[in-house]
């Protein structure tokens, strides 16, 4: 961790006077009008918070601290980590002693065990995950410093300890939850001397005799990272921890809101869809069979999965990098290939019916398929793959919004009564 540490010690004092500059020279200038149709519609485009990880220009997709998410498709997630919390790539060494400090950190509390196991054996796996987090929060070394006075200077040190103590122990208790939940047989140890996505992979006991699911969790887990901060579950965890709620707290309330059918759920969705098209037509279907079974899951007053984005307006490239995948490990598959054809199919449907304003693929409309090829076919687990990579993104931003001073969040709500006076 020192390494990770001394480099963000590093910048901190350089993008704290950024900030205050910037901030002091020109703090009253507007960057945003908003309407009463944003207010009422998810504050949609309204700009009005800051996230230096990552950002989401809409005709571009992802991009992390300024690098397109396709040009990260060879990194592994302690890269990415790196990356999101300094604004730069590590080198050998670097990557290495953060591989070896996550390691050291991935055993979990038996405690998390005993609760895990007294929860209904029907109990969804997102609530699971979210469960086993919120009960360590009493591990929280930024509360221990908290109470002991430490300095507002300081929050980001703590917060520092308690991501990395997390992150570390996400992948065990991950696939600690998929082995009992679906009933797979004991718990797998973590193994010393693996990555971060090689160890998750290990754990989960899927047989990887190439290393191909390995490396497509390594894909899988560096794709989902981060997605700016104004997205569910980013926003939640910004809102949650600008209270100082510690990093389970905030990580814990960010996942909930990943829970969500229209967030990061989607993806156990997606595959559903996808299945069931195969499963009516037998196979893959023809153009028309699959226009029309579109058009029955529209008429059906149902959203398309996997379709769509609130702030994308071409396809996702995290998407697209999926399918490249799949398309190069396994173009047979007939899953891997109703992907591809509902992608060249769906858009058409969603531009003619009108309503979408992106009826492009986002991240969740492939992701599923590569699993289910390697034989992961509890789709209600595919939740907490997202999470165990988006809790980076989450927890990046918890560390610099801490080390900038980010104050507690308080937009203020108008009543319908107040707007209709604006309007008289
Ligand atoms: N299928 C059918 N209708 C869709 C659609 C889709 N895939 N995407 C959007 N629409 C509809 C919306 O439901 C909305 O309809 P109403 O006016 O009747 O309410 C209309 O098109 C306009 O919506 P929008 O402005 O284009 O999209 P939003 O910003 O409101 O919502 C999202 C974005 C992702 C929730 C939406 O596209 C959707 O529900 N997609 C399917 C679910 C999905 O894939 N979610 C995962 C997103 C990725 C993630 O965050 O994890």
């Amino acid at each position: 961790m020192a390494k990770l540490q001394n480099a963000l010690a590093k910048k901190i004092p350089i993008w704290r006077k950024d900030i205050s500059g910037l901030v002091k020279k020109h703090g009253s200038k507007k960057i945003s009008d908003v309407s009463i149709l944003q207010a009422y519609g998810g504050m949609r485009g309204v700009k009005g918070m800051v996230c230096d990880t990552s950002e989401v220009p809409p005709d571009k997709g992802l991009l992390i601290r300024n690098i397109p998410v396709g040009k990260l498709t060879s990194k592994t997630p302690e890269d990415t980590f790196y990356l999101l919390c300094t604004g730069e790539l590590p080198n050998a060494k670097d990557r290495k002693a953060l591989t070896e400090e996550l390691s050291s950190r991935a055993k979990v509390p038996s405690y998390v065990w005993k609760v895990l196991e007294a929860m209904p054996a029907n109990s969804h796996p997102m609530a699971m995950f979210d469960t086993a987090i919120l009960v360590m929060q009493r591990e929280s070394e930024f509360v221990k410093a908290y109470n002991a006075g430490m300095s507002k200077m300081d929050y980001w040190k703590p917060t520092m300890e308690d991501s990395l103590n997390l992150l570390a122990k996400l992948p065990t208790i991950a696939a600690g939850i998929y082995r009992m939940r679906f009933k797979k047989g004991k718990r797998i140890a973590p193994k010393k001397g693996l990555a971060w996505a090689e160890n998750y992979a290990h754990m989960l006991g899927i047989p990887d005799k190439s290393g191909d699911f390995a490396d497509c969790m390594r894909l899988y887990l560096v794709l989902h990272s981060d997605h700016e901060g104004g997205n569910v579950s980013a926003h939640a965890c910004h809102l949650v921890g600008s209270a100082l709620s510690d990093a389970y707290y905030s990580v814990s309330a960010g996942l909930n809101g990943l829970a969500g059918p229209l967030h990061g759920l989607a993806n156990q969705e997606c595959l559903n869809w996808v299945l069931e098209l195969k499963k009516k037509f037998k196979g893959v279907p023809s153009d028309e069979q699959l226009t029309q079974f579109a058009w029955d899951t529209l008429n059906g007053g149902k959203v398309i999965p996997g379709y769509g984005h609130a702030v994308l307006r071409v396809t996702d490239p995290r998407f697209t990098a999926f399918r490249a995948f799949g398309m190069k490990n396994f173009p047979e598959d007939p899953v891997m290939q109703l992907v591809d054809k509902v992608y060249t199919i769906v858009p058409k449907v969603l531009k003619e019916h009108g309503k979408a304003k992106n009826p492009w693929p986002n991240v969740d409309a492939g992701s599923g398929a590569l699993l289910y090829h390697y034989g992961m076919k509890e789709f209600s687990y595919y939740t907490v793959l997202f999470s165990v990579s988006r809790a980076m993104g989450m927890l990046s931003q918890l560390i610099i919004n801490r080390a900038m001073g980010t104050p507690i969040e308080r937009p203020k709500s108008v009543t319908t009564a107040w707007l209709k006076k604006q309007v008289k």
